[in-house]
């Protein structure tokens, strides 16, 4: 059960039954994004998205993430692309590269597609941070990604 603190309006949140959806989840810093998945994953269902309707997709990192929601976001038969990953300020100038990558990717595959395309990628200086945003409360970035999926398919339907 999560635990209830969100800077998200959690009020009238839309029907999930009626669209597919597809997860897309980086590997890299595993431990992390496979609670977001989860998560995210687990609020789909609680708000009425079909087990059917999901479509769980494994990329190696966030960097790839672009390519692959977009081809997912041009496919007839998904409605909406949710992006995981967690990218960790280290000691070399990868952090930058990919975080400034996948959010110009992000937004090109939602502009291109017309479909919603969210971001539920951590971008932290620390392990901690990281930790933080991916633990079982509504901090958690796969809750707020599956969320605001759901809205913006109410909202571009
Ligand atoms: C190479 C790299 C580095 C240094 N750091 C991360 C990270 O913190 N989080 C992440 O998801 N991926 C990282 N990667 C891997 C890249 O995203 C990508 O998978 C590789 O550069 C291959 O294209």
């Amino acid at each position: 059960m999560l635990k209830e603190n969100s800077p998200l309006n959690l009020k009238n949140i839309p029907d999930g039954a009626p669209y597919r959806i597809a997860i897309v989840t980086a590997e890299w810093n595993d431990e992390i994004t496979s609670s977001l998945r989860r998560c995210c994953i687990e609020t789909l269902l609680k708000y009425g998205v079909l087990s059917s309707g999901i479509v769980d997709i494994s990329v190696p990192g966030t960097f790839e993430l672009s390519t692959v929601s977009s081809v997912f976001a041009a496919r007839k038969d998904i409605d909406a692309v949710i992006c995981l990953g967690c990218v960790i300020q280290g000691e070399t100038r990868h952090f930058e590269f990919i975080c400034n990558a996948v959010a110009n990717g992000l937004t090109s595959a939602g502009i291109s597609s017309g479909k919603p395309v969210l971001f539920g990628v951590i971008t932290a200086d620390t392990l901690a941070q990281a930790k933080a945003r991916s633990a079982n409360d509504h901090n958690n970035k796969g809750y707020e990604a599956a969320i605001s999926a759901l809205k913006m398919l109410d909202v571009l339907k």
